[in-house]
């Protein structure tokens, strides 16, 4: 019988006593093809393999455990989100199954921690392969998928449109067709990674289920079709399908190039003498911002719920890009005053309380540490994003303010000093514009 699950058993123990193929079969005196094809699925492990594999392993390949297992695959387990729901998972007892890119070099930093645990695999499949999904699906035979693999990031969406649509749009149906393909579909519960960016301009404030959308970039058109074929595989088909209207969720693991992680690594740079200013878009820009790690928390909710629904999942408090910023800079010991309007506007420090540590010869005060650049700007942008998470909290019982928005700017404030010290000498790096832009450094 092919039960891939003895196979994820045996390369979870080999991961962990750091035996390879070559070596697993001298240990049981097979040959080394004979393995490959087990790994590939294309013949089954037979009780007396089982048996020689476990004397020769010295551990049980069959645990009673196993057996109850629940399996979840994540798409886009290599990001930020991804990483945390996989943690999350595991410590929930799951087997947990992450589709990753096949690439040239490997970008798997989030994740690197995680390699090599029990119970932990990872698969090759690409959003825009239909059938590399497909063979995922079928081998891995989940009981929980979530979606979560993106082109994330808006302005990229506006650079690269229809690569954005294949991913964000049509690779949902592609996910809900693997589903049906594999035969799973009155088993298997999806959650779809959905977004306040659906909201765009905004026609109601704050932002709740029933709230009409007006998609206002490419990401959140694309986005749209992705909450549509949910809700439509959902009542067709009868599955168990949801998505989760997630606001903006920010950690020390999220993308340098989305403005929260732009602005702590900058502070920290600043901060420690390695760059002179922070160039940045629209400073009035409104967010909801969550913490990342209380987020994937919801995720797993709303699939554990008794019918699909979809739910919004925010904190209920709103703040400016501005305000970001000030608070971020105020947690090295910076004072930031705004001056000026739109592209004029400047922040100037008026004290400079640094650490003695980080303290250089000069200090910044009167300094303008912020500046705006229309670089940044983008041609339609989502201004007033701030969601109710009324719904979530009655029904899944979840908590919107377990981090409060001060501890979210400290925890990235303090990780990216920290990580910034860590590097020790770099380069004095970013530090104009011209720079910036010279080194490709996303929008
Ligand atoms: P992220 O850090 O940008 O991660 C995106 C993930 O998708 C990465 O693992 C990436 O793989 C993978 N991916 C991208 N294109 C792919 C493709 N063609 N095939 C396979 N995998 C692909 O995003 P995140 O912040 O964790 O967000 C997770 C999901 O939630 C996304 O769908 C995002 O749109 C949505 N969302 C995020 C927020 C937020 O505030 N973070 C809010 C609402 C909704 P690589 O590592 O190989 O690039
Ligand atoms: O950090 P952002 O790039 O995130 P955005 O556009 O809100 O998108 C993120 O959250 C969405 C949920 O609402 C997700 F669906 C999406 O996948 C992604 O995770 O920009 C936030 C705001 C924007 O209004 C932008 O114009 O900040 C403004 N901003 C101002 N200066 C900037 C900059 N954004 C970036 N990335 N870089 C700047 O220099």
């Amino acid at each position: 019988m092919i039960d891939m699950q003895l196979v994820f058993a045996l390369k979870g123990i080999m991961n962990q006593k750091g035996i390879n193929q070559r070596e697993l079969a001298d240990m049981i005196g097979k040959d080394e093809t004979v393995i490959s094809r087990w790994f590939a699925g294309k013949v089954g492990i037979s009780r007396s393999s089982v048996e020689l594999l476990e004397k020769a392993l010295g551990e049980k390949l069959i645990k009673d455990k196993q057996h109850n297992m629940k399996k979840a695959l994540i798409t886009g387990v290599t990001g930020q989100d991804g990483s945390y729901l996989s943690e999350f998972l595991l410590e929930k007892g799951y087997e947990v199954h992450g589709v990753i890119r096949r690439n040239s070099s490997d970008h798997r930093e989030r994740i690197s921690h995680l390699e090599g645990t029990p119970h932990f695999h990872l698969h090759y499949g690409h959003m825009e392969d239909s059938m590399s999904l497909v063979k995922v699906v079928t081998m891995v035979r989940p009981d929980e998928i979530y979606n979560l693999a993106a082109q994330s990031h808006v302005q990229v969406s506006f650079d690269s449109p229809e690569f954005t649509a294949d991913v964000d749009a049509t690779g949902v149906l592609r996910v809900l067709e693997a589903v049906r393909a594999a035969g799973l579909e009155n088993t298997c519960r999806i959650y779809q990674a959905s977004t306040s960016e659906l909201y765009g301009k905004v026609e109601e404030v704050p932002q709740n289920e029933n709230t009409p959308f007006h998609p206002y970039s490419p990401y959140a058109v694309a986005k749209l079709y992705g909450y549509w074929i949910i809700r439509e595989y959902r009542e067709a088909y009868n599955m168990f399908c949801c998505s989760g209207i997630l606001f903006n969720h920010e950690s020390e693991r999220r993308g340098e190039t989305f403005v929260t992680r732009k602005i702590t690594l900058a502070v920290a740079r600043i901060a420690q003498g390695l760059q002179d200013c922070l160039y940045l878009g629209n400073l009035g820009s409104l967010r909801d911002w969550g913490y990342a790690k209380d987020y994937v928390e919801c995720m797993w909710l709303i699939l554990q719920n008794d019918k699909p629904e979809d739910f919004v999942i925010a904190t209920g408090v709103q703040h400016s890009v501005r305000e970001f910023a000030y608070y971020a800079f105020k947690h090295v010991g910076i004072e930031l005053e705004f001056k000026g309007k739109g592209l004029d506007e400047i922040g100037v420090c008026v004290s400079d309380n640094r650490h003695s540590v980080h303290k250089k010869d000069t200090s910044l005060v009167g300094k303008a540490l912020i500046k705006v650049s229309p670089d940044f700007y983008r041609p339609t942008d989502v201004v007033n994003l701030w969601g109710d998470p009324t719904k979530a909290k009655a029904k899944l019982g979840w908590n919107p303010n377990k981090t409060s928005f001060e501890e979210l700017v400290k925890i990235m404030v303090d990780s990216d000093m920290a990580k910034v010290a860590g590097e020790g000498a770099a380069a004095k790096v970013r530090t104009n514009l011209a720079e910036y832009l010279e080194k490709g450094i996303v929008k």
